[in-house]
């Protein structure tokens, strides 16, 4: 924590010197501490200059997703309050679902900038290279009965796809039940786990993976061709933390919506940024393919299909393949 407390001091005289000792009067620690933070600072790319004579001045922040670095641009009122930053984890949900377990509050964010085991769903893999992307999971505590759980996800990617829309323009699909994509390609995927009893939930963990920075390159071979990432559509650099910005602020927004108004809001949102209905797909659950066409999705989220044979069937988790290309409206 002595880190954010050293940026903090230095943030305040952006213009001016402050010195070694004053720092460490205020910080209530050795000059050798404070001189070794400095340079542990400066090897995680903030650009401080330092003169014998003046101490220390903050030139340059690197796009870090610690809390010093995004509370001060965080527009939420609850959301990202509190952040639990990370160099590396296994995965951002283990650990928020731990923090979960020991209490941490609604709203609590777990974000790394490099997960070793970066989940999907069904003991898939997400791919977490670090630095690059955002890897993050949100602590929800949801007072609504375990049925509704689904519509988090729904809920969820829609915030994703109105904060990609609206950072960037571009106009993002949802695919059922928990991609998003741009020009056919994935360019971020949620995953939720739900910790509850038959009829109350303790707490929903939110993770959202989104690819910002990633170059056609590093993804493996087995993606490249269907994934994306914003750099790519985007043709230019993207600041992490600003889209974080946009991405929590949706979610407050979207979560907020969930909460207060008739699921039919976020179905009515969600179907409009997914546009299935009609389309020909080939749905891959729990080891069965259906083919057929995408009729709705209910009133729990569930895909509803109509096979060639004309019969309808609901599909409550799988994967969805499209048969034809989406057109670009
Ligand atoms: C998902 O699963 O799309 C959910 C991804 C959730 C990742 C976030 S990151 C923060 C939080 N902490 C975690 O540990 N996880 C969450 P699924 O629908 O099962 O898709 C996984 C599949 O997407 C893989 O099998 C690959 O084919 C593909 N994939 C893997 N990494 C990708 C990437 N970076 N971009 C696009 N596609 C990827």
């Amino acid at each position: 924590m002595m880190d954010d407390e050293i940026l903090k001091l230095l943030r305040e005289s952006p213009s001016a010197f402050l010195s070694g000792e004053e720092i460490s009067r205020r910080l209530k620690v050795s000059r050798t501490a404070v001189w070794k933070r400095i340079q542990r600072l400066k090897g995680q790319g903030y650009g401080i200059k330092a003169s014998t004579r003046s101490g220390y001045r903050l030139i340059q922040s690197p796009d870090l997703l610690t809390p010093s670095e995004i509370k001060p641009i965080l527009k939420t009122q609850w959301i990202g309050k509190t952040i639990h930053h990370f160099h590396e984890l296994d995965s951002t949900n283990s650990k928020a679902y731990q923090l979960a377990l020991n209490g941490a509050k609604e709203g609590e964010v777990v974000i790394a900038e490099f997960q070793e085991k970066g989940r999907g769903r069904l003991g898939r893999k997400w791919s977490s290279p670090p630095f690059l992307n955002l890897y993050l999971s949100v602590i929800l505590r949801p007072n609504i009965s375990p049925h509704r759980a689904s519509f988090i996800t729904l809920m969820a990617a829609i915030a994703a796809a109105d904060a990609i829309q609206k950072f960037s323009g571009l106009l993002p699909l949802i695919k059922w039940p928990n991609d998003i994509l741009l020009r056919d390609r994935k360019i971020a995927g949620l995953l939720n786990e739900i910790h509850s009893e038959m009829d109350r939930i303790h707490f929903v963990i939110l993770g959202i993976g989104v690819n910002l920075n990633m170059d056609h390159q590093i993804f493996s071979k087995e993606i490249r061709a269907v994934s994306t990432s914003l750099k790519i559509e985007m043709g230019q650099p993207i600041s992490r933390k600003m889209f974080l910005r946009s991405l929590l602020l949706e979610l407050e927004k979207w979560y907020s919506i969930f909460l207060k108004e008739d699921s039919e809001v976020i179905l009515k949102a969600w179907r409009d940024r997914a546009r299935i209905q009609g389309r020909q797909v080939k749905v891959t659950s729990f080891g069965k393919v259906l083919t057929g066409t995408a009729v709705e999705i209910d009133s729990d989220g569930a895909l509803i299909l109509e096979t060639e044979d004309g019969k309808r069937t609901r599909v409550v988790a799988g994967d969805v393949e499209y048969k034809t290309k989406t057109e670009v409206l």
